[in-house]
Formats: C-alpha cells, structure tokens, sequence
C-alpha cells in the first residue's frame, strides 16, 4: 500500500496536533447562540486488547480505529465495521447499556456521523460534557487530542478537520482503573465507563467571548463585579453586560490580555433557598450573545457559624452520587437529576453534597433552581498516589476545571478537595497546596474536604487533622452504628478543637427496603432507622455543628457490595431504594430537618 506524506501526517496525527487542539473551556455552553447536539445513536466497537490503537510492537499505530476504514475492494483486510457494529446511546454509560459490558474496564471506541456544513470565518468547537475516564478524540481521521478525567467538561477547535457534508466524531474511551490516577484504583461506587454528558458543537467567531464571571461583591452587597475574556488577547473590543431585571446595562473594553473587569451597581434580591432568585443576563460582544441565569449571595463563615447572605444558618444536607433514580446508571437527563433532587426537597433538605466527584453542569443548575446549596467535590478520595507530581497536577486540573465551570454558580457554596485521605507528610502536602491553589481561583465560597476522625481514645473523638488550616468548614465523616456498635453512640463525645463551623459531611448505616425486623438485625430498615435516631442524638451535641450531609440519599451501584440477595452490588446506605422506595429512616432524618428549618427561622 502506498500512501502520500499527507495521508501519513494525517494518519500518525502529527498534521492534526499542528492544527487543532484543546483550548481553554467556551464556558456556558448551554447559553451560547449556533450550538447543536451529537447525542444520540453512536456506533461502537469493544476493544479490549486496544488493536485499534496499538500495533502488534505497542507502538501506537498509524491504521487505527480513527481512519473508519471500509472495505475498497473485496481483497482488502479490514478486521473492524462502524457500520455493522451495535449502537449505544450518548450520553450514557456502556455498563447499563449492554448486558456484556456490565463489569467491564478497558477501552470502546464511540463513533457518531453528522453532516456538516461549516460557515465561513467561524470556528467550530467540539464540546464534551465528561467522559469517563481517558477520551482521545478525532475528527474525520485526525487526532484532536487526549483528555484526562472523568467527570469534568472540554472542548477542542475543531474547524481544520471538518468538511462540508459528511465529517465524523471518533472517541477512544478508556475507563481502566490505575493506582496513578484521580480517583485511583479502589473506591465504591461504580466505574461507568463511556461518554457520560452532553455532546455539542458549537461555531464562535475568530475572537469570542470565552469565559466571564460575575457575582455579588462580598464587601458592598449593591455591587455587582466580575470580569469578562475572550479567547485571544485582543484590546479594545467592547462587551456588553445586560440584566434587564435589574435595569443593569454596562459596556466594558477588553485590555491587551483581552480582558476587562466588570464593575456595577445594582441591588439585587439576594439568592437563598427559600428564594433562589435568578436573573437573566446576557452579555453580548457584537452579534454574539450568551445567555445565562446568575443568581447573587454572599456565602461565609464566622466563627463556629455558616452565614448565608449574613445570617447564621443550618446546612441541611444529604450526600448523592450522580445516578439515575430507577435503577442504576449514570444519570443521563435533568429530569433524573430534578427527581433525586425532589427528594432531597422533600427529605426537606436546603443542601446537597455531590459526592465524591464534580456532577453534571445540569444538576448543579438545576439545584441551583430549586433553592438547594451545593457541595461541589473532585475525586481526591482515599489513597492517591500524593508523592506522583503527574497524579498532583491531575487533581489540579480536576479543581481548576470544576471551579472554572460552576464559579457563577450561586447554589455552589463549598468546594472540597478530597474525602477520607489517610493521614501523612506526602498527603498534607498534596492537599495543603490543592487548598491553596482553590483559593487563587475563587475566594468567594467556603472550601473543605471530608476528613476522618483518628482520635485514639474510645469515645472521645477529638478531631485531629492539620489540613484544618487550610480550610474554612471542617467537615468529617464518621459510621458509629455501622462500622462499630450503634450502642456506643451514647457515649460519645466529640470534640472539633478549631474555631471553624463543623459539617458531618457522612454518616448512616445499609437497610434493604422492605427488609423488617427488630432494631438489632443488620440490614433491616428498623435497624437502619434507629442508627439515624441514635446519631442524630450524638451529632446534635457537637459544638458549632452547622450542618449534616448523611450518606446517602439512594442505594447505589458499588462492585464492592456483593452480599447476595441484600446487596447485589449495591451499597445499600440509602434512605431511598434504588427503586425510589422510602425506607424508614427517610422519616427520621425528615422530621429532624424540619425542626431544624422551624429552629433557623427563629
Ligand atoms: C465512606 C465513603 C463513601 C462510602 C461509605 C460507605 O466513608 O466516603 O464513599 O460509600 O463510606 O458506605 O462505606
């Protein structure tokens, strides 16, 4: 076979690394004008040994999967078929999708054809939502580029690769677990492997507005400030910001970093749960316009306090994964997330921990609607690998991308950093420096991470964590009554030695729904109830106790929950079946949170 220099640029993808690439996030994508979806139907191709990528040396081959080679004529060798090979739905995990791949951790490849008619000037940007866990992206054969990370969005420049009329999207998705990686190799809950959000394309200008920010300015409440940028360092272009409701007009000139501050006054009904007021904005550079729904309140703490919009107030939470709620699999659809989040509300919660990794942009904003706070958290849980500097700036990466996506959040309120990390000099390091670097990109929310309590004395639980300082809530989790005997509930004390507000960012205990029986037998929902009563007790006792995020509002999918006919792979922790059900304790923790609400607003 002979091929020309272009055909071997394009193949080895050293042509398309020198024309498209990742670029920084086109944030708020949902508000941008010219953008379509390639959800839907995409054909796919289970590679478990990679031989669409490597070549029989591990040498990553030129005639991989990406080129979407067909057949010319009826001598030719071509050991794969797009064309014939089963379909899956995107946005959505493989493991729920098809029976065989319900376990399965390697590599699929996903490919989506979409005709395509690009405009002339423009650029097109191909968005994705998150894909779990490596994606290595290509645009007809050409190789956009890799990314790392499950749960968090990017986008490349994909205009040099397009053509008029027929253009196709191929993702490498690789979801095998390594030691090295954020999250690492062990945790529970499940590896749902594939393109798991959103796919879009959108066109933008040569010079778009890439990014902007505004919030409510802590130190003057009539003050609006933020900031807009656009993608290249152009001076002189002129953004205008918009909020009718607010009788907000303001026109501001980009600097030479292409940058300009934005500065107003205006008096704005403050965001809170019991009114989570949300204003349209818009801001429009020429004939581009985005459209958002920002809302503004002042989130910080005194003391032992949280203060919302300047009073004292009650974090009543409950922990989630991102997960549908009939059955398992990723969520996929807002009106998914709206129910999990209706629960919560009726659990009557103002506040949800999304565990242990950033959910999707559609369910933070959708809280955000619904007047719930939100706990925002990357996967730094367990035993990272602290002294790897590629598993560092992999964390950073994952907090910086979080924040950068929902820093005009109003609901989003804490930013953690890690759950449950084991105490040492390497660890402190890893997670002194995540701390700070949050800081440098958002100093207008509270930051934490749940921790663990190591105290050594039986039951007094003195919490004893030096990464305290670099926090503003100091929140633990703690399983009296599951993982030691509900009993000794009663006879503990804690104590929280730093003068910061405290969050019991975890606690609860495994009932099967539908499973009766005296208080004393382990799965049932009477013993499950009455671990809830006898924590409650115990936790209201805490000193500067301002909130409870419980673990957990469903049953979810974990392969390390086997027990047959109680677990079946499910951690059963729910105060809700997988199924929706309501177990017992839902009720106890209800009743405790609507006294808790009547209390605040005293
Ligand atoms: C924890 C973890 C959470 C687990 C939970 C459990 O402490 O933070 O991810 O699912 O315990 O059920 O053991």
């Amino acid at each position: 076979m002979k091929h020309s220099l272009l055909t071997l640029l394009l193949a080895s993808g050293a042509w398309a690394s020198m024309q498209a690439q990742e670029i920084p996030l086109v944030n708020n994508i949902y508000g941008r004008q010219n953008t379509i979806t390639l959800n839907g139907a995409w054909d796919y191709i289970v590679d478990v040994q990679e031989r669409g990528f490597y070549d029989y040396r591990m040498n990553e081959t030129r005639w991989g999967f990406f080129l979407d080679q067909h057949q010319k004529d009826k001598q030719e060798l071509v050991e794969y078929n797009f064309d014939t090979s089963p379909k899956m739905n995107v946005p959505g995990d493989w493991n729920t999708q098809d029976e065989q791949l319900f376990f399965y951790e390697g590599t699929v490849w996903l490919r989506r054809n979409f005709d395509y008619s690009p405009t002339p000037g423009k650029r097109t940007v191909l968005y994705f939502g998150a894909v779990n866990y490596e994606a290595i992206v290509y645009v007809n054969g050409q190789k956009m580029g890799k990314h790392v990370g499950g749960f968090t969005p990017f986008n490349f420049d994909i205009t040099s690769a397009l053509k008029e009329g027929k253009n196709n999207v191929i993702v490498k998705v690789d979801n095998k677990r390594t030691r090295e990686q954020i999250p690492t190799n062990i945790y529970d809950w499940w590896n749902y492997g594939g393109i798991t959000r959103d796919v879009l394309l959108t066109e933008v200008d040569e010079t778009y507005v890439e990014d902007y920010s505004l919030q409510l300015d802590k130190q003057d409440w009539k003050h609006l400030t933020g900031w807009v940028k656009l993608n290249n360092k152009v001076a002189g272009e002129k953004v205008s910001v918009n909020i009718p409701e607010l009788k907000v007009k303001t026109e501001v000139v980009t600097d030479n970093e292409g940058r300009a501050e934005i500065s107003v006054k205006a008096k704005p009904t403050l965001w809170s749960p019991e009114n989570p007021k949300l204003y349209n904005v818009s801001i429009a550079r020429g004939e581009e316009i985005i459209s958002d729904e920002i809302g503004f309140r002042c989130i910080e703490t005194q003391g032992k306090q949280i203060l919302l919009n300047g009073q004292p107030i009650f974090m009543r939470g409950i922990s989630l994964h991102e997960e549908a709620p009939f059955g398992g699999g990723r969520t996929t659809h807002v009106s998914q997330s709206r129910t999990l989040l209706e629960w919560a509300k009726e659990l009557n919660c103002n506040y949800v921990r999304m565990a242990h990794y950033p959910h999707s942009e559609l369910e933070v904003r959708e809280a955000e609607k619904m007047g719930i706070m939100v706990w925002d958290e990357i996967p730094v849980y367990w035993t990272i690998a602290w002294e790897n500097q590629e598993t560092y700036a992999n964390a950073e990466r994952q907090l910086h991308d979080m924040i950068n996506r929902d820093k005009n959040r109003a609901a989003v309120v804490i930013w953690s950093i890690a759950n449950e990390t084991p105490h040492s000099d390497p660890r402190d390091k890893f997670l002194s420096s995540l701390a700070k670097y949050a800081r440098t990109q958002d100093n207008s929310r509270l930051i934490s991470m749940a921790m663990e309590v190591t105290s050594a004395n039986n039951y007094h639980n003195k919490l004893n964590d030096n990464m305290h300082e670099y926090v503003d809530v100091v929140s633990f989790n703690q399983y009296v009554g599951w993982y030691r005997d509900v009993n000794d509930a009663s006879k503990m004390t804690w104590e929280v030695p730093y003068n910061k507000p405290v969050i019991v960012s975890e606690f609860g205990g495994g009932a099967r729904y539908g499973l009766h029986a005296d208080k004393d037998t382990r799965w049932s929902e009477e013993f499950q109830e009455n671990l809830y009563i006898e924590n409650l007790k115990m936790l209201d006792k805490i000193e500067g106790l301002a909130g409870l995020s419980p673990w957990i509002l469903k049953d979810f999918r974990s392969p390390a929950r086997y027990l047959p006919d109680v677990q079946d792979y499910y951690n059963r922790k729910g105060l809700v079946s997988e199924q929706g059900q309501k177990k017992l304790s839902f009720y106890v923790m209800q009743q405790y949170y609507k006294e808790k609400s009547e209390a605040n607003k005293k």
